[in-house]
């Protein structure tokens, strides 16, 4: 598969996909959707964990505002195109690989719900937030009510549609939309080394921890307790416990201690 708007690179055991529009903030119209949509069903079990990285000034500027105003999109197919990004980013966060979202400056509505579909989001000082949408006349369509909204309250997501506010680094930081701050220029280095380390988990490990913990956040605690149980079961009968249990009892594993990041 060729791509116009991403980059899309092997590096041993990881995949690092960039969004390459530079030129348009990176903004989302139908066919980079389609490339994403493409590049996150073709990763195949050699690819333990990806990076979500972004060239040029802005991480992503969110819907292609030019081709939505030129498409004039009626209302049944504005649902199915937000639909389509439900699939995609669906894709992103239950395909059972761990993404690790490298981010710098604007990170805003369509962008904000692409990075919310992401495990671990780390971000340059000069990193942004906002959700503009409502500035713009239109609505979030890329699952902010649910993904956006569940990480940083229905509340705090209804006041910055509200007053349009621009949240920085530090805010995203308190707000749990940004994991680590990294250095300016640094963050696409830090996401690799993130995401190699990642990628040393147990495979099915990582399976369960990014395709069950925000399913079992919906349930009750009843059915929570109940699917944990389940999932605790397939993981541990994995094929690499044995040996990775055989460390521990050696004494050859590292011990868990402040410096194990
Ligand atoms: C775009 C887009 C876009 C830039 N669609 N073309 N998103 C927004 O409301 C963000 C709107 N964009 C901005 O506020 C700014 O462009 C940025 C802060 C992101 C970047 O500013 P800057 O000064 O670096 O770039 P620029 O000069 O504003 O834009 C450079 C080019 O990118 C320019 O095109 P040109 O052909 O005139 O050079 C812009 O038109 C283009 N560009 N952003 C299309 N978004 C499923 S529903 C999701 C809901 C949403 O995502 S609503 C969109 C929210």
């Amino acid at each position: 598969m060729t791509y116009q708007f991403l980059n899309v690179e092997s590096d041993g055991d990881i995949r690092v996909i960039t969004l390459n529009r530079p030129a348009k903030r990176n903004a989302i119209s139908d066919e980079v959707l389609d490339e994403l949509d493409q590049a996150f069903s073709s990763l195949g079990p050699e690819v333990r964990a990806v990076v979500l990285a972004a060239n040029g000034p802005h991480f992503c500027a969110g819907l292609d505002l030019g081709e939505h105003h030129s498409k004039a999109r009626t209302a049944a197919e504005f649902m199915h195109m937000c639909q389509a990004w439900h699939r995609v980013f669906d894709k992103i966060q239950y395909g059972g690989i761990p993404v690790v979202g490298a981010l710098h400056g604007a990170v805003v509505g369509g962008g904000m719900e692409l990075a919310a579909a992401t495990h671990i989001r780390i971000a340059e000082p000069n990193t942004y937030f906002a959700l503009p949408e409502g500035q713009k006349g239109i609505f979030t369509g890329g699952g902010a009510t649910v993904r956006v909204a569940r990480i940083i309250t229905p509340s705090r997501m209804v006041e910055m549609m509200l007053t349009g506010r621009v949240v920085d680094v530090h805010a995203g930081v308190s707000l749990g939309l940004v994991h680590e701050i990294t250095e300016a220029g640094a963050c696409l280095d830090a996401a690799r080394a993130l995401a190699k380390k990642v990628a040393g988990n147990a495979p099915l490990s990582n399976y369960a921890i990014v395709t069950s913990i925000s399913r079992i956040a919906e349930m009750s605690s009843a059915e929570g307790l109940f699917t944990e149980s389940l999932m605790a079961a397939v993981v541990q009968t994995g094929n690499e416990v044995q040996s990775r249990l055989g460390a521990f009892v050696d004494k050859s594993l590292p011990k868990v201690s402040l410096q194990t990041i």
